[in-house]
């Protein structure tokens, strides 16, 4: 197999002890299938010991998922990998009996994360919504692949790059789907971002495809939007609520301010919910100035579907 060795991926790396544990492959299985099949071509140490890059390694990965589909390794140790990968991916969508499940979503993502391969890791993802209702999607499949991202950086085994490809298609993917969710939202209107300082802008926008598949009209804004700004746009588009979602950093004390200026701002009608995995930091203001603190999602959607009930009961003269 022609292998470029320039490109950080294609950089010989990891002995055969750690590849055999990363692709649940035992050593004399790579041993064979790379002397008979030359399915990879690893580098070697000076003391001619094998050396393989994270390329073959998941080279390596996607050729035992298509041995475990059924397929003889002669028959595909030579394809290129990217249509080994599409291969796999077809396989495993095919396979009766054996639906794949969001972990499985998740553990291909990460594969094609690897390998920089984006338009993969948008198909997977779609292929992931076609799988699951929203709920499913967002918790399980989504937020455990940033998780997941988030570790595999933290311990350097992801790169920034491959971590910014995951990030990016993520943020399309969302796009996507809440551009659709959104379309015939007549129910209350809810404005969805992240205060000042808060850059993260994922969890903002599970946020706000999740209200949206749940009938909410949900207006977006970017992240990072001053509080006179997110109590304007409140004002303009008539909000029933407005969803925080704040990740990073916990102790920003200009978010304080932020958040307390926020409050006054807004109507007094409209309902403040703040989540996100850094909102633990900021409890004793939220709690000062009313604004309901949700751990979840799952929480999230029963506040919204509280807010709803509520507003059903007690229409504002302008309400949709
Ligand atoms: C992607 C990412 C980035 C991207 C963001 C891209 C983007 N467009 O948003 C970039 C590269 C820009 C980035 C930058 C940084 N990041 Co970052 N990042 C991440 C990563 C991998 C994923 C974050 C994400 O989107 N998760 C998906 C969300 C949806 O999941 P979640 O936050 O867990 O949310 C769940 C709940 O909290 C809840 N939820 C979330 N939002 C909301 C909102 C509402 C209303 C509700 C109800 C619920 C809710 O639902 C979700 C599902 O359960 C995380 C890792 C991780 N474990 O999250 C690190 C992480 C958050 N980043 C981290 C850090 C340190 C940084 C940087 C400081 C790195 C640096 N040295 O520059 C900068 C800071 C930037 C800044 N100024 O804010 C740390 C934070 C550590 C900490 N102490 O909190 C993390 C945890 C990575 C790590 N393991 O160390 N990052």
């Amino acid at each position: 197999m022609p292998m470029r060795k320039s490109a950080p991926e294609d950089q010989p790396k990891h002995p055969i002890q750690v590849v055999a544990r990363r692709t649940g492959l035992s050593v004399d299985v790579i041993r064979v299938w790379e002397r008979r099949y030359q399915a990879v071509s690893p580098g070697r140490t000076e003391a001619r010991r094998r050396l393989y890059s994270d390329a073959e390694v998941n080279r390596l990965l996607l050729l035992r998922r298509a041995t475990e589909a059924g397929r003889r390794i002669g028959d595909v140790a030579a394809l290129p990998t990217d249509e080994l990968a599409r291969l796999v991916a077809a396989d495993r969508g095919a396979e009766p009996g054996t639906a794949a499940g969001p972990e499985d979503f998740v553990e291909s993502c990460l594969e094609a994360a690897e390998r920089m391969d984006s338009v993969g890791l948008e198909g997977e993802l779609a292929r992931a919504a076609v799988n699951f209702s929203v709920p499913v999607l967002l918790e399980r499949v989504v937020a455990a692949l940033m998780r997941e991202v988030g570790e595999r950086w933290h311990r350097g085994e992801l790169r920034v790059g491959q971590e910014h490809l995951v990030s990016a298609a993520v943020r399309s993917f969302l796009g996507g789907l809440y551009g659709t969710s959104n379309m015939g939202g007549t129910g209350p209107v809810l404005l969805v971002t992240t205060p000042l300082g808060q850059n993260h802008e994922l969890g903002a926008l599970m946020a706000a495809v999740l209200a949206a598949a749940d009938g909410w009209h949900v207006v977006h804004l970017a992240p990072n939007t001053p509080a006179a700004d997110i109590a304007a746009a409140a004002r303009q588009v008539d909000a029933r609520a407005v969803a925080l979602a704040l990740a990073y950093p916990q102790d920003d004390p200009r978010l304080v301010q932020e958040l307390r200026l926020l409050r006054q701002q807004l109507e007094p009608r409209v309902a403040l919910l703040v989540g996100g995995r850094a909102s633990d930091g900021y409890t004793e203001v939220l709690s000062e100035i009313g604004a309901r603190q949700l751990a979840s999602l799952a929480e999230f959607r029963a506040a919204l579907a509280e807010l709803r009930t509520a507003s059903a009961a007690a229409p504002s003269p302008r309400s949709r």
